[in-house]
């Protein structure tokens, strides 16, 4: 049996767009109707998983959804040629290909009944993301069916916000032995909302069966949120026994720290004061939406947007740092603009599920040939642009729902996934 790390990227959709939907996310309200580039969008997301690849770690897939969510529409008493233009545009977002908000995830080594639990985010914050998690949990069920490896439970009820593993850290010594699961809530966040809330946080830690004495509750700080942090994940990370984190990421973060160190003596602790990035600088560069990952010769790499490299003096830090003695040993840049341009990374496009593949349904694991048939597909199917007045447009939606079977069809998921 080999546990290890699976990294699950979020393919992005054939109807990626911007519309602007993400009060509190800087970058969705900048780029609001902006033309976007869906068939680019998914192949930088593909080059993404290749590089993660290439570095010699396992990757997985999940598929992006059926839009426009005509069951939605439905629910709501209309339909995608009648519904307003932000319902229109809610039923129509391609946001599930941020993965790290599709679930929370224990890994098995710390569940009292030794099966990895995985629980659907159930997004409820954000109209055009409340409707994402009957899909996403089709696909959870179909990709982790084996019980006895794994429990997948339904998002926790309204009202209570959970936005899944972007507030979620878990620090051990290796990957598959016993860790420590901290959840990441917020209170208050100035003029925007905080989306993780307490309530869903402590549901999901009881579901997941997880020892009380090795779980933390930490309050994100209301500045990180109101400076554009919404979620953790954008001012946060962690990896084993390492948490790289802003200075002013979270609440209380001298307790934090205390308490980590105190379950978990190994942990190591990076983090970057203010004054050498600022809030700002570390949101705009999103140096910490990284993938901190451990290669398989046991050094550590975080897997950064290339803007990293050109805000402040945010590489200069990066490579000071890797120069140095510290468990971070290589930055390795990645294109993925056209999520970044909505707030999203290389850390918001994946799901980390710490698990053995062969406990994987196998067709949401890939290796290179099978990445080369899914961008095949993207290039063939994938519109080439979306302006925000096409939405509307019968050809484009057609386009969309077509582009979606095709590639459902190849993957063999079609029997499972039809909506
Ligand atoms: O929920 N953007 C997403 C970005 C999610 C990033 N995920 C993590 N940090 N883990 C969000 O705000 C923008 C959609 C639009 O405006 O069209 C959007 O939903």
């Amino acid at each position: 049996m080999t546990v290890r790390e699976i990294n699950f990227d979020g393919l992005i959709g054939p109807s990626h767009n911007y519309a602007g939907l993400s009060l509190g996310n800087l970058a969705s309200t900048r780029n609001a109707k902006a033309v976007s580039h869906p068939r680019a969008a998914a192949l930088q997301g593909i080059e993404k998983m290749r590089a993660n690849l290439q570095l010699g770690l396992s990757q997985g897939i999940f598929l992006p959804q059926w839009r426009p969510d005509g069951r939605w529409l439905d629910s709501l008493g209309t339909n995608i040629s009648d519904a307003e233009p932000a319902i229109r545009a809610a039923a129509l977002s391609a946001s599930s290909m941020w993965a790290a908000n599709a679930a929370t995830v224990s890994p098995a080594a710390d569940t009292d009944d030794g099966r990895t639990h995985l629980t659907a985010a159930n997004l409820v914050t954000m109209p055009h993301r409340s409707h994402e998690w009957p899909q996403t949990l089709a696909q959870l069920r179909i990709a982790f069916s084996d019980r006895q490896a794994f429990a997948v439970h339904p998002p926790i009820p309204a009202p209570f916000g959970d936005e899944g593993a972007a507030n979620h850290m878990r620090l051990c010594e290796r990957h598959a032995e016993r860790g420590v699961e901290i959840f990441v809530y917020g209170q208050s966040g100035g003029p925007y909302p905080s989306r993780q809330h307490i309530e869903a946080s402590k549901a999901v830690a009881r579901l997941h069966r997880l020892d009380p004495a090795r779980t933390i509750f930490a309050m994100q700080s209301p500045d990180a949120i109101a400076a554009g942090a919404f979620h953790n994940d954008v001012v946060a990370v962690a990896n084993e026994h390492v948490l790289f984190a802003h200075e002013r990421a979270f609440a209380d973060k001298e307790r934090l720290y205390a308490d980590l160190r105190s379950l978990l003596p190994a942990a190591q602790i990076i983090e970057v004061p203010d004054h050498a990035i600022s809030l700002a600088d570390a949101i705009q560069s999103y140096l910490f939406n990284a993938q901190l990952v451990t290669l398989p010769d046991g050094g550590m790499a975080l897997i950064l947007p290339t803007e990293a490299k050109s805000v402040g003096n945010v590489w200069t830090w990066l490579e000071q740092m890797v120069a140095g003695n510290g468990p971070i040993r290589q930055l390795v840049p990645v294109d993925v603009r056209q999520s970044m341009a909505n707030g999203g990374g290389p850390a918001c496009l994946r799901l980390r599920v710490v698990a053995d593949p062969a406990n994987v349904d196998p067709r949401f694991l890939v290796h290179e040939g099978k990445l080369d048939e899914i961008a095949a597909i993207v290039a063939r199917y994938w519109p080439e642009e979306i302006a925000p007045d096409e939405l509307a447009d019968t050809r484009l939606i057609a386009q969309i729902e077509q582009s979606w079977l095709m590639l459902v069809d190849h993957l063999q998921l079609s029997g499972d996934l039809i909506p």
